[in-house]
Formats: C-alpha cells, sequence, structure tokens
C-alpha cells in the first residue's frame, strides 16, 4: 500500500487540527492540557484511507504540528518526515508570522509538494475570500507552492473537504515513494510504555525497512534494541517501510533510556561525527550571519547545539547560501541529503537551514579542493559524489565499509552504481580506487621493482613483503595491483620473488660456479679459514666481480665478517656458539687457552674471535678471562 506522510502548517488557531479531524475523524490533541487549552502543544498523528485514481488504496499519515511560536520546535520535529504539507491559512486572518514561519521551514527542508487551504471559509463573504486569496497569491510566488492549488474549506460545514480529498489523492499519485532500500533510519518522535507491550517508540520510517525481530543500533547512545513488534498506521504489522507512520516495541532498551531525536538505525553500519559540511542557506529576514555563531540545529526529530564555520567568507548575508562547517554538540546520524533547520538563540527564531553534504569532512585541504569537493558532492549526482569520494582518498582508496557509512546507500545500490563507472572507478576486493590511483600505485610499484634489481643486479627478483613496505601501500591494495600487474604481464613472480619481466638472473654461469665456491670453501673450512684474498685469487673471474659476490654474501649473512681479514661462514660461527653453551654448563669461566683447545683454533684466530664474541655478547671480557653468559 503507498503511504504518504502529510504535515500540517499554519499559524494557531487558524484551524489545523479541526481540518485534520474533518478530514480523519481522529481528534490529533491527545494530551489533556491540549484539551483544556484548545492549543496543539505537541505532535499529532492521525490517518485516512483513500482510493487511488485507478482504485488502488492510498494511506494518508497526517501529522498535525502546533502553530504557535513556542512549540516551533515541536513543529520541527514532527515535519522533517512528511511527502506533502497542508498550508492552513484562517481565511479570515490571512497570513500571520507563523504562517511565515513554518513556509520558511517547508521550503528550507525542501519539501516539494503541498496545499494551500484556506480554512475557517465560512466566517467571510466571497470578496473577503478573493482578497485572502491575491494575497497568498502573492506570498506564494516563487516557491514550490506556487502552481498547488488553494482550497476554500470549512471544517465545520465540511465545504470544500471532499475537493481537498481529491487533490490529495492526485498529489499521492505523484508523490515518488521513498526508498526502502536504502540504509533504515527512524527518527524518534514519541516514546510511551503501554500496558501489555512495554517500551514502545513511533516515528516517521525515513529510509529503509523494519521487521519483526530485527535487530537496530540506537543513536547516539549506540546501544542495540530488539523489535518486539510493528505497528504501521495504528495496525500490528510484519513490517514497516520507508515512507510510513511506524511503532515499534522494543526489548533490550528501558524507556528512560530513549527519548524524541534519537534515532534508531541499521545496526553496525553507521558512523556519526559532530563535524559536517553543508550548503548552508540564510533567510531574506535573517540578519547577517557571522562566523562562529552558535545556533539551535534541528535535524530529523532532534535538536542540538551547533557552531558555524564559513568555509568561504567572514560573514553569510540575507538571502544568500555558501558551504559552511557545522560543529554539532552531539553527533547525529546524518547523510548527505539530509535538511536541517537553523534557529537563532535569542530570540529564537527560524533564520536559515540547508542540506548536509558530508559527515566526515575533509581535514587539511587548500581552499580550492574542499570548494572543488563540496561542488561535486552538493551536486547530488550519485556518479559525480561517488568518484569524488574516491578520488579523495587518493591511494588509500575508499573501503567498503566507508563508502556506505559516508553516502547512507547500502552495498547492492553502490555496486550498481559502480556498474556505470567502470571507467573511473576499480573495485579492488574491498577497497574502491580512481583508475588514475591504481596507475600511480602500478607504476611506483613497478619502478620500485626496477630500483631494486637496479641496485642488487645479482639478486633475481624482490620478496613481496619487502617491496610493500617499502612502497607503502596499503596492504589490501597491494595485492590486488601486483596480481593485476602480474596478470598484464608488467611484472613476473619466479620462487616467490617479483621482477621485471624476462629478467634473466644476471648472474653469469662463471659468477654463480664462483659464488658456490666462495660458499663451499668456507662452510668447510669452519673455523680454519683461509684468508679471503687466497680464495678470491683463486676464482675464475676478475676481483671487481668477485668482490661483488662477496659484498652479497655478506649482505644476506651466509659470511660474516669478524676481523678485518677474517670471514667466517655463519654455520661455522653457529656451531661455536653451541659448543660455548655445552661448555658453559660445566663451568661458566674461560680464558684464551681454554678457548683455543675448544675451538680448536691458532691465537690468531681465537683472539678476533673471542673478540667477536663479546661484541655479540656471547660472551664478557672480566680481566684475563670471559665469562660465558
Ligand atoms: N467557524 C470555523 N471555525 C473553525 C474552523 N476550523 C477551526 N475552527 C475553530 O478555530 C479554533 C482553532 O482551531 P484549531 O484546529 O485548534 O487550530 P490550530 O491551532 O491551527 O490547530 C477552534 O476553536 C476551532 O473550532 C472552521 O473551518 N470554521
Ligand atoms: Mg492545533
Amino acid at each position: 500500500v503507498k503511504s504518504i506522510i502529510v504535515g500540517t502548517a499554519g499559524h494557531i488557531d487558524h484551524g489545523k487540527t479541526a481540518l485534520v479531524k474533518a478530514l480523519t475523524g481522529i481528534d490529533a490533541d491527545r494530551l489533556e492540557e491540549e484539551k483544556r487549552r484548545g492549543i496543539t502543544i505537541d505532535l499529532g498523528f492521525a490517518h485516512l484511507e483513500l482510493s487511488g485514481p485507478g482504485g488502488e488504496p492510498l494511506r494518508f499519515g497526517f501529522v498535525d504540528v502546533p502553530g504557535h511560536e513556542r512549540f516551533v520546535r515541536n513543529m520541527l520535529a514532527g515535519v522533517g518526515g512528511i511527502d506533502l504539507v497542508l498550508l492552513v491559512i484562517a481565511a479570515d486572518e490571512g497570513i500571520k508570522p507563523q504562517t511565515r514561519e513554518h513556509f520558511d521551514i517547508c521550503r528550507l527542508l525542501s519539501i516539494q509538494r503541498g496545499i494551500t487551504v484556506l480554512t475557517k471559509s465560512d466566517l467571510v463573504d466571497s470578496d473577503t475570500l478573493d482578497v485572502v486569496r491575491l494575497e497568498i497569491g502573492d506570498f506564494l510566488r516563487g516557491s514550490f507552492l506556487e502552481n498547488s492549488p488553494i482550497i476554500p474549506v470549512s471544517s465545520l460545514t465540511g465545504t470544500g473537504l471532499e475537493e481537498l480529498k481529491h487533490e490529495l489523492v492526485l498529489m499521492a499519485d505523484t508523490t515518488p515513494s521513498r526508498n526502502s532500500a536504502a540504509i533504515t533510519r527512524l527518527p524518534i518522535d514519541r516514546v510511551f510504555t503501554m500496558k501489555g507491550f512495554g517500551t514502545v517508540v513511533t516515528g516517521t520510517l525515513i529510509a529503509g525497512s523494519i521487521r519483526k525481530e530485527d535487530e537496530l543500533e540506537l543513536f547516539p547512545s549506540h546501544k542495540r534494541a530488539r523489535v518486539r513488534g510493528v505497528q504501521v498506521h495504528g495496525t500490528t504489522a510484519d513490517r514497516a517501510s520507508a515512507g510510513e507512520r511506524t511503532a515499534l516495541n522494543l526489548a533490550g532498551v528501558e524507556k528512560s533510556e530513549l527519548e524524541r531525536g534519537m534515532v534508531l538505525a541499521s545496526a553496525g553500519l553507521l558512523q556519526t561525527s559532530p563535524r559536517i559540511d553543508v550548503r548552508l542557506s540564510l533567510l531574506p529576514s535573517a540578519k547577517p550571519l557571522k562566523q562562529g555563531t552558535r545556533v539551535h540545529l534541528h535535524a530529523l526529530t532532534s535538536e542540538v547545539i551547533a557552531t558555524i564555520k564559513l568555509h568561504d567568507a567572514k560573514q553569510l548575508q540575507p538571502g544568500t547560501d555558501a558551504f559552511a562547517e557545522l560543529n554539532l554538540s552531539e553527533a547525529l546520524p546524518l547523510f548527505p541529503g539530509d535538511r536541517f533547520i537553523i534557529r537563532q538563540f535569542s530570540p529564537v527564531i527560524t533564520i536559515g537551514g540547508g542540506v548536509v553534504l558530508d559527515a566526515f569532512p575533509l581535514k587539511k585541504v587548500t581552499k580550492a579542493a574542499r570548494s572543488e569537493y563540496l561542488q561535486d558532492l552538493a551536486s547530488a549526482d550519485p556518479v559525480k559524489v561517488l568518484k569524488a569520494r574516491v578520488a579523495r582518498r587518493g591511494e588509500r582508496g575508499l573501503s567498503f565499509q566507508h563508502a556506505i557509512a559516508e553516502t547512507g546507500w547500502r552495498e547492492g545500490i553502490i555496486t550498481s552504481r559502480l556498474g556505470s563507472m567502470k571507467q573511473e572507478i576499480v573495485r579492488a576486493g574491498d577497497v574502491l580506487l580512481t583508475t588514475a590511483a591504481l596507475k600511480s600505485l602500478s607504476s611506483r610499484i613497478t619502478s620500485a621493482v626496477r630500483d631494486f634489481q637496479k641496485r642488487n643486479p645479482l639478486v633475481h627478483g624482490i620478496a613481496p613483503e619487502t617491496l610493500r613496505e617499502s612502497t607503502d601501500v596499503d596492504p589490501r591494495l597491494f595485492e590486488f595491483v601486483v596480481a593485476s600487474l602480474v596478470g598484464d604481464k608488467q611484472l613476473e613472480m619466479s620462487n616467490g620473488h617479483l621482477h621485471l619481466p624476462g629478467r634473466r638472473v644476471v648472474m653469469e654461469d662463471d659468477e654463480a660456479e664462483s659464488r658456490s665456491t666462495i660458499e663451499q670453501t668456507f662452510a668447510s673450512a669452519g673455523l680454519k679459514v683461509p684468508a679471503l684474498k687466497d680464495v678470491v685469487v683463486g676464482l675464475k673471474i676478475d676481483k671487481a666481480r668477485a668482490q661483488k659476490i662477496v659484498t652479497l654474501l655478506l649482505r644476506d649473512k651466509t659470511l660474516i665478517k669478524v676481523s678485518d681479514d677474517l670471514v667466517f661462514h655463519h654455520s661455522a660461527l653457529a656451531s661455536l656458539r653451541r659448543q660455548l653453551q655445552i661448555q658453559k654448563a660445566k663451568s661458566p669461566k674461560l680464558d684464551v687457552a681454554s678457548f683455543k683447545d675448544l675451538a680448536g683454533v691458532s691465537r690468531k684466530y681465537a683472539i678476533p674471535l673471542l673478540e667477536y664474541l663479546d661484541r655479540e655478547r656471547v660472551t664478557r671480557r672480566m680481566g684475563d678471562e670471559r665469562v660465558i653468559l
């Protein structure tokens, strides 16, 4: 069933509540005080079913708001989720201050549809009615209601009500459905306990859907709550869909933990931040708005304090708009596209409003870069927005999880939008990357491999982890980029090492042979090593190439330099250490003579070896003796 939320707007006593009652039979003034004083203080709710043009059922949920200036904040909590507004103007009074303020609010919230209802038409003659119509025509010029009907009614006699219902049906037919596929958010407008039910909250479900047994996350407390039961427009239902007046019976939270302004949302998907970037509009009637001004901010059903930081000017002139960052007294679960209203501190009047562009503002960027970025976001073109968000992350990319939290789009929506952006955005596992960033990562990686090869002509390739560390590429992206480079034959992987394609191991046969000769010679010599220069002389290759090989063997610790002219194979030193450990069990002390015996070496080798062991903290010299550590 298509569901349309209708809100009332207008000055106090102009007949809003009477109109809702005349249409639905429901008295939305439910508080005792409201009945006694005859004024609406808080939000009231009613509903009505009508048949659409093709006979299909249409369900109207009415949110009746207070008109008194003192209760505009309650009005604001109700008007956020509405699809269309009934601007109520009493024929005998015409336009009054809250007619203007409520209408400003509707425009700032970007409400797209509505009907102007001239109530109390029974109290005036037709000439007066014509004058009021002219006055209203002027008032609405240039606004979203300019071309909408103005319908005189009387809630007392019933005049005009059928025509009004007819217009409601026509308008409902062209109202786009709200997005059930988006991340679920239910801004709470009422909390109460019901006998036999426990804790109940109500609100207009602005996006997504809620089923019985769903787990929801409560903002700002991040508490989890389980849905025990769902009601839509006062009737038990399996699920509530976007655009429906919804009541939930909750388990897992106490009534005292809930209040108007909190939001129930899909669990685990949202992140909140107290800083938001917005497009801010100042009403023509407001005073110029200075940098750093504190205001009341109303968004969804909540009210917080916001400090305004204008991005490009010191002051915002009435009737103009600008990019700004708002610093909120409490983080709200807002998404781009959400609307808000700002009200002055004193006197408390509506001075402006705007649209959320980003709840994760850029830090440390140039003015020009920020401005360009916010322009892209303000375009509200999903492709442009997604591209800008991914591009902003550069070579780090944008993770899916962040993409969801930043945009409020579910994964499926992002995936389908990516379908049309294959030229511009690639998906690397769980990370989104612009093709430009992929290109620059690829070239950084290939040139790192090239550099490595230049510096290490005798090594056949670089280990992937070494490459990753030296390039500092995000590990999730590194694997993807390397795999695609290997796939494109820009890199090759062999023996677990990466190298440029076609790289033959530069070590020629005689070099490889010399390397193995050197290694073998030292490995089999144990601690009785020959002089390095004697080994080198015996090789087939020239001295320079031999020196390179020795350097390489020293670098990978196959050979270990103990003194200027003594080099040992690492295995010989390792077995010496083992021998010393065994010796330690017998006696921890050792002099040079007993070391010579133990190692089986002459004094020429014993002294440099002991000094090496001291440096390595295997032994410590104490006078003429050594202690084995
Ligand atoms: N004569 C007449 N009185 C009306 C009409 N609609 C409302 N009223 C009266 O106007 C007063 C204010 O109406 P109410 O609906 O409470 O106004 P609200 O403050 O805009 O909700 C009440 O005394 C109503 O009986 C109407 O169409 N004709
Ligand atoms: Mg009322």
